[in-house]
Formats: C-alpha cells, structure tokens, sequence
C-alpha cells in the first residue's frame, strides 16, 4: 500500500518543522516508514535561487520568485510519488499554499498565484498549525529573513484563511507542544485507519 502524503502549513512561528519531525518519530515508532520533506527544498538549482532571495542577498521579482517556488514543487514531483508508492509515509513542511498565501499577501493576484501548482499531486491530509500573529510574537522574534515581519505575516494570515477549504484540519497551536503533537496525531491517525482498504490513488489534481 501506498504512504500517505501529509502537508503541515501555517505561519512562521507556529511550529510546523517541529511537529513535522516529531510526527515523522511518531509514525516511526509506530511501525510506519516515514520521511521529512520541505519547501522550498533550497539545496536545488531552483532552491539555491530562492535562499538567495530569502537571505536579501539578491533581488527578484514577485512573479519571477513565485515561479521559481512552484518550479522547485514540480521539480519534486517525481520523486515524491515513488517515495509514497514504495509505502513512505510523507511528511511535508509547508507547500502550494504556502505559495500562495505569502505571494497574494504582497499583492499578487491570489486566482494567478495558484495557476501555476495547478495540478501538482493533492495531499491526503492538509494540517494548519493556527496561530494569531500576537502569539507568534510572543514566542520571540522573527529572524532576519525577508518575509520575517509582523506586518507581511497578518497578511499572510488572512490569506492562509481564504485558502482553507473542508480538507483542513485545523489545530490550535497556541497550545503546548505535546497537545499540538496529541492534536495531530488525532487527525493522522484517523487518516492511516480510514485509508487501510480503501486509500484513493495519487491525483495530480491540486486546485483542479
Ligand atoms: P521556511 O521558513 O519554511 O524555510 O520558508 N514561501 C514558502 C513562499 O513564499 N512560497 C512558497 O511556495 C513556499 C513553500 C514562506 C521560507 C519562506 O518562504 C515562503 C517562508
Ligand atoms: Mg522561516
């Protein structure tokens, strides 16, 4: 049987890589394979791009940037179907949405910006980490990174909400560690069990 492709989104602060690598033990430990994937993956030739970009050390366009970030997802692609048909589980830290909801949060046009990861392969389970931008501040501050300010990251926020659909599942992430994890493994446990007989074959149907 194939793995399950889990996305964790959410804003800066909230968690995710955290929760995605404790998830991956969980899964481990519960006998499953499972692996940690991220985006943007900046060791590509596309990822090394967008790094530059993040760093400040150069300068993009919005449009030209949001390309490259939905490049560096297609670019994945194949790679993540075999890995989810040899039965690994993947855990994937942040994704189209992610794309989306930071480049229409600087004014992009949110219908344009999903055109691009039309069709990538669709998650089985979506979790957002919620977080209001207060909490996140109040767990220190952002890092130097270009989009690491209070006032993008609102904006970002409200676009993640436009974004969410039915498949989300929403986990309060003001709360402590191990509740979030409790939280999470909830709605992927309910995901592994449901799927056993009948897990749908992979689609490259997101946005479609
Ligand atoms: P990390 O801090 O998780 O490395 O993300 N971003 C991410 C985009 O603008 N578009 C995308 O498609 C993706 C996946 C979010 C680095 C920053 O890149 C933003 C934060
Ligand atoms: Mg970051």
């Amino acid at each position: 049987m194939r793995g399950l492709f889990i996305v964790l989104e959410g804003c800066d602060r909230s968690g995710k890589s955290t929760q995605c690598h404790q998830l991956v033990k969980q899964l481990q430990a519960k006998g499953y394979s499972a692996q940690y994937r991220n985006f943007p993956n900046r060791t590509t030739q596309t990822g090394k791009m967008i790094d530059s970009y993040l760093r400040q050390a150069t300068e993009l366009d919005d449009h030209a940037v949001h390309l490259l970030f939905s490049a560096n997802r297609w670019e994945a692609m194949n790679s993540i179907k075999d890995t989810l048909e040899s039965g690994i589980t993947l855990v994937v830290d942040r994704y189209a949405f992610s794309g989306v909801a930071f480049s229409s949060a600087k004014g992009l046009d949110l219908n344009w910006c999903k055109q691009p990861d039309v069709g990538l392969l669709s998650p089985d389970v979506v979790v957002f980490l919620d977080l209001s931008i207060d909490e996140a501040e109040k767990r220190g501050g952002y890092g130097e990174e270009r989009y690491e300010r209070r006032e993008l990251q609102t904006k970002v926020r409200n676009q993640f909400m436009k974004l969410k659909d039915d498949t989300w599942k929403v986990v309060n992430a003001a709360q402590s560690a191990e509740q979030v994890e409790k939280g999470i493994w909830s709605i992927v446990e309910a995901a592994l069990s449901t799927s056993t007989n009948q897990r749908k074959s992979l689609l490259y149907s997101l946005w479609k």
